[in-house]
């Protein structure tokens, strides 16, 4: 057998179809040339400057809502769609996240439990990035435990009329379509609040210290008024918008291993270059050590995305696996971009380098989505069959 790339030790990408590759590519290329060269200008902004700019690129790329089909969507398979998230996190987490809110949450709601014309108004033009849309679920005093949301919809006449607040909804501030969950007499419900709607407002969230790259922000609803077809019709009770994360979480596991590649890669460029003690520092064993252990974690977290993708694509996926890849591979991400920090030295700690940002990011990672320990619990519930949430 030849020695194993230090690219892809495991030979996964081999096992790729050659639509699968020529998408991961395309991602890829689209990634070096747009995203690299300007996401540490971003991130040391904290935001993205033109952000209706970069959603038609996406768009054009054909990344937003690429695994739905139809309505202008690509119908692409779970594990193109996965690489294309891998891709897009190896650049920055908050573009992978740019492109998980559109098409996994706001779209996939709308594609979901949409009625046939909420489906044609937005999802052609979501599809393209000519409108952006954001999905309101957390809230200030409701982020693990979602179902005790305060946000009510209330019915007066043929309207609803909507009050509460949503918090670090990405995109919040720059959507023209609001995704927001509310309770009703009837449980939890889904409502498409376009922007500029009386009533309606979105703060962006400053001074965050991790995911800089992307749009944060709290959405306000003071006697928002909206006539009856604003609600999402097939939407019912909490799993409705549980069902939509266990898309974006997804998009997660896939990303997440990105975020480790990117890590590892310029770790292993970096140790091979700098030199102290007359040797570089990839000579050390204690740096070979490093090296091994994130050779392991990137390449395990690819064999779990790419099963957990396989099995999506047979349509055989359980959430429990999802929490399963997003439990390891947001950790090994984790443990990854602290130990490429770590080789890298003073000049790990500043943007000329990757690997702190991408550890920055990552705390966000592991807390959005369900965080590491509602993560650990759906798994403990999985494999006990005991509920330890409560
Ligand atoms: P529980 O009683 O377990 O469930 C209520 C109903 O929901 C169903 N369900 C699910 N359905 C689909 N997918 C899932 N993953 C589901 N989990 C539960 C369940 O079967 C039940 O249905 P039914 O018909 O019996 O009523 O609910 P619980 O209140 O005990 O909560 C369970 C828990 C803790 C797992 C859940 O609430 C949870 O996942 N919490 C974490 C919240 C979270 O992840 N929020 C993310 C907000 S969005 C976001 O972060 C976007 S980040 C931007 C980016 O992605 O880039
Ligand atoms: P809490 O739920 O208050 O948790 C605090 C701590 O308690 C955590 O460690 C948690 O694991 C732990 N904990 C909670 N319950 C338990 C338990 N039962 N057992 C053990 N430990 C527990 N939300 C959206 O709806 N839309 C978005 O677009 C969106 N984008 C985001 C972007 C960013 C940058 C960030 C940071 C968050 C975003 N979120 C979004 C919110 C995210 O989903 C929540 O932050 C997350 O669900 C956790 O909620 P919380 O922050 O309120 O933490």
């Amino acid at each position: 057998a030849a020695a194993p790339d230090p690219h892809d030790f495991l030979a996964v990408d081999g096992t790729l179809s050659p639509e699968e590759r020529d998408i991961r590519d395309t991602v890829r290329d689209f990634a070096a040339r747009e995203l690299v060269p300007r996401v540490a200008d971003w991130f040391d902004a904290g935001t993205i400057p033109d952000p209706r700019g970069l959603a038609k690129s996406f768009g054009d790329l054909g990344v937003f809502g690429m695994h739905l089909e139809g309505y202008g969507c690509a119908g692409a398979g779970a594990v193109a769609y996965g690489l294309a998230c891998r891709e897009l996190e190896a650049a920055d987490s908050g573009l992978r996240s740019f492109v998980s809110v559109q098409g996994s949450l706001a779209m996939a709601a709308i594609h979901k439990f949409g009625s046939e014309k909420q489906k044609a108004d937005w999802l052609p033009r979501m599809a393209a990035g000519e409108a952006i849309g954001c999905f309101g679920l957390t809230e200030p005093d409701s982020g693990s435990d979602p179902g005790s949301m305060r946000t009510r919809a209330r019915r007066d006449g043929s309207n609803w009329v909507l009050d509460g607040t949503k918090m670090w909804i990405t995109n919040g501030s720059i959507a023209d379509v609001a995704v927001v969950w509310a309770a009703t007499d009837d449980g939890i419900r889904g409502f498409l609040v376009p922007a500029g709607t009386p009533g309606f407002t979105a703060n962006v969230v400053h001074r965050k210290l991790s995911l800089r790259a992307s749009i944060t922000a709290e959405l306000v609803l003071e006697g928002v008024r909206l006539p009856a077809d604003a609600l999402l019709p097939g939407s019912r009770g909490l799993g409705s918008p549980l069902s939509c994360l266990n898309e974006a979480r997804y998009g997660i596991v896939w990303g997440a291993a990105g975020a480790a590649r990117a890590c590892y890669e310029a770790a292993r460029d970096y140790a091979l270059t700098r030199e102290q003690f007359g040797s570089p520092i990839a000579a050390f064993q204690l740096t070979q050590r490093k090296l091994a252990d994130m050779l392991v974690d990137v390449n395990q977290s690819a064999l779990t995305a790419l099963q957990i993708g396989r099995l999506k694509d047979r349509g055989d996926c359980h959430r429990d696996q999802v929490s399963f890849g997003k439990f390891a591979n947001v950790a090994a991400a984790q443990r990854v971009a602290r130990t490429a920090r770590s080789v890298h030295g003073a000049n790990g700690i500043t943007l000329e380098y990757p690997v702190l940002r991408h550890m920055l990011n990552l705390e966000t990672v592991a807390t959005y989505e369900g965080t590491e320990e509602i993560h650990a619990l759906s798994l403990g519930q999985a494999v006990t069959g005991i509920s330890a949430f409560r």
